[in-house]
């Protein structure tokens, strides 16, 4: 299968399952989950046919396991705008997590802390590297460290989703600094 139509497949699900279910007249349980075959027959009713193996293969191949399906059902496993309840446990975060963002946002951040915005939650990163990929959707990627201990001994839930994103309500700026440029603040020539 063509990795093109692949990512089509991916891009209507996480339309669909995260965002405007509606659209195409699925409706969600309360915590995201829809029959495999009511979405299958409802994507072909709304011009978007997908086969089984192309449903299959979109899930089974996502870079970054956006969907999980079982019991002939399908959930996006975080990303929703739709109010759903992902019933995750609350654990404990590693003592550091990061957010990547980019540096137009950061002053308001700085000022407020991070914010769920569109979405649920605020979605935090297990790694720098990850981070970075996240900022980067946005233009020249900023990375900022969260103090996830200090937030955890403090109260704050932590939830882990099936993908491995962190999930947080709210992250207040006390807990939050911008992470060291790799170039040092004169840029790549300065190295
Ligand atoms: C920013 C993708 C100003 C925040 C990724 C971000 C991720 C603020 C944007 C997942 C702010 C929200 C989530 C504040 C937050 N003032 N800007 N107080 N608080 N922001 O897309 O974290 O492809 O909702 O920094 O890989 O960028 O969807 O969140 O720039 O895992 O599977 O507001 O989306 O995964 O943007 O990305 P988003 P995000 P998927």
């Amino acid at each position: 299968m063509d990795e093109r139509r692949v990512v089509r497949v991916s891009k209507y699900l996480a339309k669909h399952l995260r965002h405007q279910p509606e659209r195409i007249g699925i409706t969600l349980d309360a915590h995201g989950w829809v029959e495999v075959d009511v979405l299958l027959e409802a994507a072909a009713a709304h011009g978007f046919p997908i086969s089984r193996a192309e449903l299959e293969r979109a899930v089974a191949d996502n870079d970054k396991r956006r969907y999980v399906m079982e019991g002939g059902r399908i959930r996006a496993s975080q990303g929703h705008s739709v109010r759903v309840d992902l019933d995750l446990p609350v654990t404990e975060p590693p003592p550091v997590l990061f957010h990547g963002t980019v540096a137009r946002n950061v002053d308001s951040i700085m000022a407020e802390g991070l914010r769920p915005m569109k979405r649920h939650h605020v979605h935090l990163s297990p790694d720098p590297e990850t981070a970075t990929r996240v900022g980067a959707r946005r233009g020249a990627p900023v990375v900022l460290v969260v103090d996830a201990a200090a937030m955890h001994a403090s109260g704050h839930l932590f939830r882990c989703s099936a993908n491995g994103v962190w999930l947080v309500d709210h992250v207040p700026p006390a807990f939050l600094r911008v992470a060291e440029s790799r170039f040092g603040p004169q840029g790549p020539r300065s190295q």
